[in-house]
């Protein structure tokens, strides 16, 4: 008799084999699902996680494209949401950022809680902890909105926060990263040396991408952070970096967890903390790799707004701000 898990199996990768197939960058494999492009790996995580995770009224799910400010939303979204467990002050004994990285104890449900690929050492611990652990649960996920689970969307209490960043640093975040992890593949297959960026600007734009288009999930969100502000908070990267205390508190208010008005220092505690400079030399963040193969000292770089400029030419530029204007613009979005 065929066991469960093997006909789970097959009927994933008979659905796989269904779905329209193109290639990110000429080295991963992508299948097309609900309007966007996913890894095949990444795809069934998303079809588990879809049919298997059941949100909590406390949940907390933060969300993103790759490369808008993840990392820093988690360490945010840490500090804040376990406050009450810490002293704030200077201790760094008593931060939690400093017992591992923000991956680890943020996971990225797709990556490290659902994946069905063989699990790496920390993943297990990793799923324990998001399966287990003492309500609220903090999770991430790159998942565009249309394939959240219904018990997500439908939860009155499950709130999501939602990073956006600037699509032209986001593209230029994303390809310094991405050609760190393709180092040997790169250039067309096998060659070396970094992906035409060019082709990455056309990779970018025509939305044949990991995780499907970015304008698609940003604008995606976004519609739906308007409808329902009350579930889904949209924080954009350049705010952040612009008025950090004003966005922070608004992220602690809407976790519920405010600071009293006169809790400056609180705020201040939080930013330093979170400041990449800070976790960049933090000793967790400079060793090791929570999500394998990417080591944890991938996710820190320089983290300024406007970095693009110094690698897209004007063209690729006027490509990339044509596309932000007939995808996000008509939505009242410019980022
Ligand atoms: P991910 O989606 O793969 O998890 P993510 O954290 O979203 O990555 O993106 C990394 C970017 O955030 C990097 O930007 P850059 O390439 O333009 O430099 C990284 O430097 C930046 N970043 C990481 N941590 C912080 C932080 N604490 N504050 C501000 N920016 C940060």
């Amino acid at each position: 008799m065929q066991s469960s898990s093997t006909s789970k199996d097959d009927e994933e990768n008979a659905l796989l084999n269904s779905l329209p197939k193109a290639r990110f960058w000429n080295i991963v494999e992508l299948r097309q699902w609900d309007g966007y492009w996913f890894e095949p790996g990444l795809l069934k995580s998303a079809i588990t996680f879809r049919s298997s995770f059941h949100a909590r009224n406390d949940d907390v799910l933060l969300a993103s494209p790759i490369k808008t400010g993840t990392t820093w939303l988690k360490s945010l979204s840490l500090c804040i949401m376990t406050r009450n467990l810490q002293t704030l002050d200077e201790d760094e004994e008593d931060d939690i950022l400093t017992k591992g990285s923000p991956h680890f104890h943020v996971p990225t449900v797709e990556i490290s809680v659902y994946s069905t690929e063989e699990a790496a050492p920390p993943r297990a611990a990793i799923y324990e902890a998001a399966a287990s652990a003492a309500a609220p649960r903090l999770l991430h996920t790159h998942l565009p909105y249309a394939v959240l689970p219904d018990s997500v969307k439908e939860s009155e209490g499950c709130k999501i926060v939602y990073i956006a960043r600037n699509p032209k640093d986001t593209l230029i975040s994303m390809w310094h990263f991405l050609n760190s992890q393709f180092e040997t593949l790169t250039d067309g297959g096998g060659g070396g040396g970094p992906f035409p960026l060019e082709d990455a600007v056309d990779c970018f734009c025509s939305g044949v991408h990991i995780y499907g288009s970015f304008f698609d999930h940003v604008a995606e969100y976004w519609a739906e952070s308007r409808k329902r502000p009350e579930k889904i908070l949209f924080v954009k990267y350049e705010d952040l970096k612009c008025e950090p205390k004003r966005y922070v508190s608004e992220i602690a208010e809407f976790l519920g967890r405010p600071f009293g008005e006169e809790d400056e220092v609180g705020v201040n505690e939080v930013l330093r903390r979170c400041s990449l400079e800070r976790l960049k030399n933090l000793e967790v963040n400079k060793t090791g790799s929570v999500v394998f193969p990417c080591p944890n000292s991938s996710y820190f770089r320089k983290g300024e707004v406007g970095d693009s400029k110094n690698y897209l030419t004007a063209e690729m530029e006027r490509r990339i701000d044509e596309t932000s204007r007939l995808k996000l613009e008509p939505f009242g979005l410019f980022l």
